[in-house]
């Protein structure tokens, strides 16, 4: 921990590398008390003068330095916290260097370190420099060579990047292997992996014929969690020649899974490391949407080896370049997979509770960032979900076509290069002829921009007018901004259908198949369009497929939100307009209850739900996130700043839930009967979309009447797979006050102990019960044995479950939901400073909650005047105190 003040890296300061290091070879003598590193990198100095050689370091014990086998003298280098200066330097050479750490020690998850009794690694973003002094930065692109002796008995595996080059016995039952991967690469993309571990194996052939040796591996006590991985592995290989034209380079592909990891998964050249929530799976404890997880996490890592690995990014600013690709790429795949709609929707729902309120903070940074302190803190929603809508938007602009050939410029141009966004959209320009210069302000300005359209209709004339406006809320360092270009897919409701939309003084476009379909371009800060040959008043259906990271404004009234909801071309409004229309009614009850009236729930809303069940032609997973209403923090979020009352929102949604389902009880009872099925379990869409409807009706008959608890507990004792327990265990939890849970947790625990990634969904699930109870239930459960503040897994279920899904509780009124979460950081800011500043986020959120807000800052204020703040937490807590 560092005790200046941490300082701010900006885009503009961005210099190339001085050096660079052609080869690098690392020797790694793994111990039980600590590791001996011994590194040669071939140097070579990339500008004419003579200066110094800055290497990064964090935490090392440097044994030994020699430059072309010389010994340096004390003289000629200088060690700090961060750095190890070298002088004079001949312009190539060279360095030798030996190390010490301690990985046993190390509980940042950050560089080496211990996962159980595994060895393991973590560089991105800059966790390499606690391995060994190197310039740790993206754009120092290196061939590995990696030498790995460990003990035989504790560690039989030992992994590196690339292809095993030999593996021999040493003296005292150790061993050494030695790989080589002859792909250049940054620092941030090695890996290391020793243990006592299982594999599956399987393989793959590429489109160009090469035979791929496939490896999934784990633990012993998880081998039989390892099967649907390796089949999602597959078809994404498959998937990347098929739709990209990218094939694998190597002749090996291995994945590891490991219990103590700070993010997701990571996509170290040939050897994925994930955490093991996202890879294992099993029928008996994983749920469908931890299945539908996994897919996309491994397509994703996988998706990397080209946009990230192959073409990776010149410096941290970039991110978004291999990470917002890389989500549009993984978003492709899981709609070509199962259903297109399905995953827009909950795609859209996550960034617009998630993101957006991101962008309405005190961290909202532009999708290309101009500064940070901490570059760990820049792994956001911004840069990941906005990112890849704005590739998306890119490819709307473009059609499938153009965008395919500029993907396919973009690699063969910059393939073994570091490189920035302005390069990806270059090469996107030069391949569709499309100009994208005023599009740039997407990676530059921060803030959701609000489009505001208003209509009006000339029976006579029979045109149909739109105007339109953008504007985007000022965002810290961004007081004003500049129109964005913004595709706005659209079509027209008339009573028979969609009707033909034509703009006034165009000719018809015999090219499209669809005329009921258009993208506007809106480019400026004020736009008129007329349509001609429209022969009654329609209704517009905006913002389709959700074309733009917007928020639409526009004043429908109920009637055309039910219109648009059951008969509109587009499933995404479709769902949109079901969910503007319970928007709406939870703000009216909102509205009642403050005054102290009785709720009187629009039956317009409850017919129109009751009607989506009633119909059985409709996909079972549509009609389930249609169910599904607006999320309290979204309802936060949209209530606007200084204006979310947190219980009085919990209390509407409530009310309208129960409204539902007293209102389609018959129906609902129904379908949860139909929608029964003895079929084996399989995660696939049509079971998935089954399971999910039925267990939303069950949550919707809970709240209706208490009786039909009964069916939450006869679902728990025979359900056959962990999706129907969970649900049924979570509709009885989540109404405490009328049902017996406390016995069904106990035997749930029982039942399932032995499964860490089953007991972490039992401490989330408890964590986001809204009884009053939850606070000192989540403090107990900080005590259980099956409770680890060192692992990343176990805080998120609990204490991330508690601060972001129990808005009631975390939010209380005493302050005390917000002073756990602080204590917690506060111990977590030594331990895991990466996971304590993710924690922060609900607290950034304090101008949001009325009659909150000086509570929350106080803690954020208690929290910055800790001594040896970690930079992480520092950034946050400093920028949202401004
Ligand atoms: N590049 C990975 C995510 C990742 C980022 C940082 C990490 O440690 C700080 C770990 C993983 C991905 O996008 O999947
Ligand atoms: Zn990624």
């Amino acid at each position: 921990m560092r005790d200046a003040t941490p300082g701010t890296v900006f885009l503009e300061d961005y210099q190339a590398p001085s050096y660079l290091i052609n080869r690098t070879e690392l020797h790694f003598e793994l111990g039980e008390e600590d590791t001996i590193l011994t590194s040669r990198l071939y140097l070579l100095r990339a500008v004419p003068d003579d200066v110094p050689l800055q290497l990064h370091g964090q935490e090392l014990e440097l044994l030994q330095l020699s430059v072309d086998n010389e010994p340096l003298d004390a003289a000629a280098y200088q060690v700090t916290d961060d750095y190890l200066l070298i002088h004079k330097l001949p312009e190539q050479c060279v360095l030798t260097c030996k190390t010490r750490i301690k990985p046993q020690d190390n509980s940042s998850l950050e560089g080496l370190y211990k996962s159980h009794s595994m060895f393991c690694t973590q560089c991105e973003a800059e966790g390499f420099r606690k391995i060994t002094y190197y310039l740790d930065r993206p754009d120092v692109m290196s061939v590995f060579t990696v030498t790995i002796d460990a003990d035989a008995g504790r560690y039989p595996v030992l992994l590196s990047n690339g292809n095993l080059l030999e593996a021999t016995a040493l003296d005292n039952n150790r061993h050494r292997v030695q790989w080589h991967d002859p792909f250049p690469k940054p620092s941030y993309l090695f890996a290391l992996v020793a243990g006592d571990l299982q594999h599956i194996e399987d393989s793959f052939r590429t489109a160009g014929g090469r035979d791929v040796t496939l490896r999934i591996y784990v633990e012993p006590k998880d081998i039989g969690k390892c099967d649907y991985a390796m089949d999602a592995l597959k078809r994404s290989m498959r998937w990347d020649e098929e739709v990209f034209g990218r094939e694998y380079d190597l002749d090996i592909f291995n994945i590891v899974a490991v219990d103590d990891f700070n993010m997701g998964a990571m996509e170290n050249k040939s050897l994925n490391i994930f955490n093991s929530s996202c890879v294992l799976a099993h029928p008996d404890i994983t749920t469908d949407a931890g299945y539908q997880r996994i897919e996309a996490i491994v397509a994703h890592e996988y998706f990397h080896n080209w946009s990230g690995n192959r073409v990776t990014c010149r410096d941290w600013f970039q991110l978004s370049l291999k990470e917002g690709f890389t989500v549009f790429r993984d978003a492709e795949f899981s709609s070509d997979m199962g259903s297109r709609t399905v995953k827009r929707v909950e795609d859209v729902s996550m960034l617009r509770s998630a993101q957006f309120a991101e962008d309405a903070g005190p961290m909202a940074h532009p999708v290309r960032p101009e500064s940070y302190i901490e570059i760990n803190n820049f792994y956001t929603l911004t840069v990941y979900e906005k990112g890849a809508e704005v590739v998306r938007m890119i490819h709307t602009l473009l059609g499938a076509e153009k965008f395919r050939a500029g993907s396919d410029l973009y690699f063969s141009r910059h393939d073994g290069q570091a490189v920035t966004c302005e390069d990806f959209l270059l090469a996107m320009e030069d391949a569709s002829g499309m100009d994208l210069g005023q599009f740039r302000r997407w990676y530059a300005q921060a803030g959701t921009p609000v489009l505001s359209v208003a209509d009006s209709y000339d029976a006579e004339a029979q045109t149909y007018t739109l105007e339109v406006s953008q504007r985007c809320p000022a965002t810290p360092g961004q007081a004003e901004k500049q129109p964005f270009v913004i595709p706005l897919a659209m079509g027209l409701l008339g009573d028979a259908g969609n009707l033909p939309v034509k703009l006034a003084g165009e000719e018809p476009d015999h090219d499209t198949d669809d005329n009921t379909h258009r993208v506007l371009i809106i480019d400026r800060e004020q736009q008129q369009f007329v349509f001609e040959g429209v022969q009654e008043h329609p209704v517009p259906s905006l913002l389709r497929g959700f074309s733009a990271p917007v928020r639409l404004e526009y004043n429908y009234d109920r009637d055309a939100l039910c219109q648009l909801m059951s008969r509109d071309g587009d499933g995404f409004v479709r769902w949109d307009s079901g969910q503007t229309l319970a928007l709406q009614v939870i703000s009216e009850v909102q509205a009642q209850l403050s005054r102290g009236e009785a709720a009187a729930v629009d039956p317009l809303l409850t017919g129109a739900f009751t009607r989506l069940l009633e119909d059985e032609s409709l996909d079972p997973a549509m009609v389930a996130e249609m169910l599904a209403l607006p999320g309290e923090g979204y309802l936060a979020e949209q209530a606007g700043e200084g204006a979310a009352d947190v219980d009085l929102i919990h209390r509407a949604r409530q009310r309208v839930k129960q409204a539902i389902g007293e209102a389609a009880e018959q129906v609902l009872l129904a379908r949860y009967h139909g929608l029964a099925s003895d079929e084996a379990y399989q995660p696939v869409g049509e079971q998935i979309a089954r399971r999910a409807l039925r267990n939303s009706c069950l949550d919707y008959l809970a709240c209706a009447n208490p009786a039909h608890l009964a069916l939450a507990s006869e679902q728990l004792a025979s359900a056959g797979n962990m999706t129907d327990r969970l649900a049924a265990l979570k509709t009885l939890a989540f109404h405490a006050e009328e049902a017996d849970w406390t016995q069904p947790l106990a035997d749930f625990y029982q039942d399932w102990r032995h499964e860490t990634l089953v007991v972490n969904q039992w401490l989330q699930l408890q964590a986001a019960m809204p009884d009053a109870g939850a606070l000192e239930r989540v403090r107990g459960l900080m005590e259980h044995p099956d409770f680890d503040l060192r692992n990343p897994n176990k805080v998120r279920s609990l204490v991330g479950g508690f601060a972001g899904q129990n808005p009631v509780n975390f939010h209380r009124a005493d302050g005390a939901g917000y002073r756990l979460l602080a204590d917690v950081i506060a111990q977590l800011n030594s331990i895991n400073p990466q996971i304590a500043s993710r924690l922060l986020a609900p607290l950034t959120r304090w101008r949001f909650y009325v009659g909150r807000q000086e509570l929350m800052r106080g803690e954020l204020q208690r929290l910055a005047e800790l001594p040896e703040l970690s930079p992480d937490v520092y950034e946050v807590v400093t920028k949202s105190l401004q």
